[in-house]
């Protein structure tokens, strides 16, 4: 059996990755493609308990570490039940979220070192990476105000804009050093628009 494509989407706050993902979702399962749509942090029992602990706010201050670690141990939680599996049987996984995450937020973004976040992907989920990685790249002021409309912020979406921002470069370094894997949309335009470009990325891999 042909091994299952493996699909990430990842962007800043409010960029709109829930809204492309019903709209992937609904294209793919429309062109006959079995999909598993899943989320990190989280995607299995254990690890959407480790997301509420890292999403919450509480009074003790959350050491950047013991923030990467989790995010880590939610990962290989993830990979090892959920998506390895799906993948080995011929399934496409479609992700919120995955490691380029741990590599802008907790790398760029809480300047934790590049090299150890290398060394904790390649313990993980070692060759286990997305084929195709779309980033939904959004002026960080913009993204915020939609996120605000949306619900309360989250402890990770209470941070400075200074933290956003870093994110953004993060995510815009790593796709220009990647070019083959990620793909670049650009979600300032409406929906419509981000959903125009997806097809067109998608309607190339199949
Ligand atoms: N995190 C981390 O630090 N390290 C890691 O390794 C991992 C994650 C894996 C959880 O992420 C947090 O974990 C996240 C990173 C961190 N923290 N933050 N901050 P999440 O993915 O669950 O949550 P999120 O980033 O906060 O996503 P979101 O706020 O749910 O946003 P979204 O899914 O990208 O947006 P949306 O819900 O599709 O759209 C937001 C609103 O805008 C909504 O009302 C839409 O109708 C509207 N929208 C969407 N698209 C458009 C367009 N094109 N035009 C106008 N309006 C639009």
């Amino acid at each position: 059996m042909n091994r299952g494509r493996f699909i990430s989407i990842e962007g800043g706050e409010g960029a709109g990755k829930s809204t492309s993902i019903a709209f992937i979702q609904t294209f793919l399962l429309q062109q006959g493609i079995e999909l598993l749509s899943t989320r990190e942090p989280g995607g299995t029992e254990i690890a959407e308990k480790i997301r509420a602990l890292l999403l919450e706010h509480h009074q003790e201050k959350v050491d950047p570490y013991a923030e990467l670690l989790l995010m880590f141990a939610a990962r290989r939680q993830h990979v090892s039940q959920v998506i390895e599996p799906a993948l080995a049987q011929g399934k496409w996984v479609l992700c919120d979220r995955f490691t380029d995450a741990s590599y802008a937020y907790q790398g760029y973004g809480r300047q934790l070192p590049m090299a150890f976040i290398d060394e904790l992907a390649r313990w993980v989920h070692g060759d286990t990476n997305p084929d195709c990685t779309f980033l939904l790249d959004l002026d960080i002021e913009v993204g915020m105000g939609r996120a605000r409309q949306r619900n309360a912020l989250d402890r990770i979406e209470s941070e400075q804009m200074s933290f956003f921002a870093a994110v953004r470069q993060g995510y815009l370094s790593r796709a220009a050093a990647e070019p083959g894997r990620f793909r670049v949309i650009d979600a300032s335009q409406d929906i419509a628009g981000v959903e125009a470009q997806l097809q067109g990325v998608l309607e190339a891999m199949i």
